[in-house]
């Protein structure tokens, strides 16, 4: 049921580029890059032995109406292993969890549950979403360690696709609401030990060193060093272990999403 490539790569408005990375899965579809969903910190090596998910983190699309990580999803297994290590993000009293949309399918309604019960619905009413998707659920009535179960219902097909998040509610209260703060703001509550998959660093929230702006018409050949923290948007250019990547959608840049192969989504290699 999964269809891969079948999807407008056209919507990215690149056609040649995404011809050139048509094979690759990480390109169908849809996920919760932040705060990192179970399938994010798959891709990005956060946590290992994730079987086949972490290939095609996009991919846990399964009927409507299940309130499993994994959808159903016999391939992916490991999504629904709350045994796995998967790193719990700190939040406060809400959060706000962001979709990363290379499919943009018409879309009935995004639903968020904790427990089994669902606490927030978006009803999108059967438009075609933007690239990238916010939406900020109330928490307040929870604490601790939670896993918020993040469903995508597609609008014009009886699939969904399925996210499991891990965070941990309340820890320090980052609290921060805004799409545009990565989602770590909040200090660690842990020890440092435990390794936070998204940049601890204090977020700029306003433009950050992003590529040098190029004249109109020209192609930079490199930018500036990617970094997480930043704002990055689109067109911007940064280089990373010696390639330069153009920025295709805007969005603050976490660390384990650095440009490469699982993050073309976000960055074109030049
Ligand atoms: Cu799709």
């Amino acid at each position: 049921m999964r269809r891969k490539i079948a999807y407008p790569l056209a919507t990215l408005g690149m056609v040649a580029s995404s011809l050139a990375v048509a094979s690759s899965p990480a390109l169908a579809h849809g996920y919760v890059s932040s705060p990192p969903s179970r399938q994010a910190q798959c891709a990005a090596g956060a946590v290992a032995n994730c079987g086949a998910i972490q290939f095609e983190p996009q991919s846990a699309e399964a009927p409507k109406g299940s309130k499993q990580c994994n959808g159903g999803v016999a391939a992916f297994p490991e999504l629904n292993n709350d045994s796995l290590p998967w790193r719990a993000t700190n939040v406060g009293k809400s959060a706000t969890f962001n979709w990363v949309l290379t499919a943009r399918h018409r879309t009935a309604t995004w639903v968020y549950y904790v427990d089994g019960n669902p606490i927030a619905t978006f009803d999108d009413k059967n438009a075609i979403p933007s690239a990238t998707v916010s939406h900020t659920v109330d928490l307040s009535r929870f604490s601790g360690r939670k896993t918020v179960l993040a469903v995508w219902n597609i609008g014009d097909t009886p699939m969904a696709f399925y996210n499991c998040v891990d965070v941990n509610i309340g820890g320090s209260g980052g609290g921060s609401a805004t799409p545009t703060a990565p989602p770590a703001t909040a200090a660690p509550t842990t020890p440092p030990a435990t390794t936070p998959t998204t940049a601890p660093t204090t977020a700029p929230t306003t433009a950050a060193p992003t590529a040098t702006a190029a004249p109109t018409g020209t192609v930079p050949a490199t930018g500036t060093a990617w970094a997480p923290g930043v704002a990055y948007k689109i067109n911007d250019v940064v280089t990373y272990e010696g390639v330069s990547y153009k920025c295709r959608q805007a969005h603050q840049s976490i660390r384990s999403w650095e440009p490469g192969i699982w993050t073309l989504a976000l960055w074109l290699p030049l």
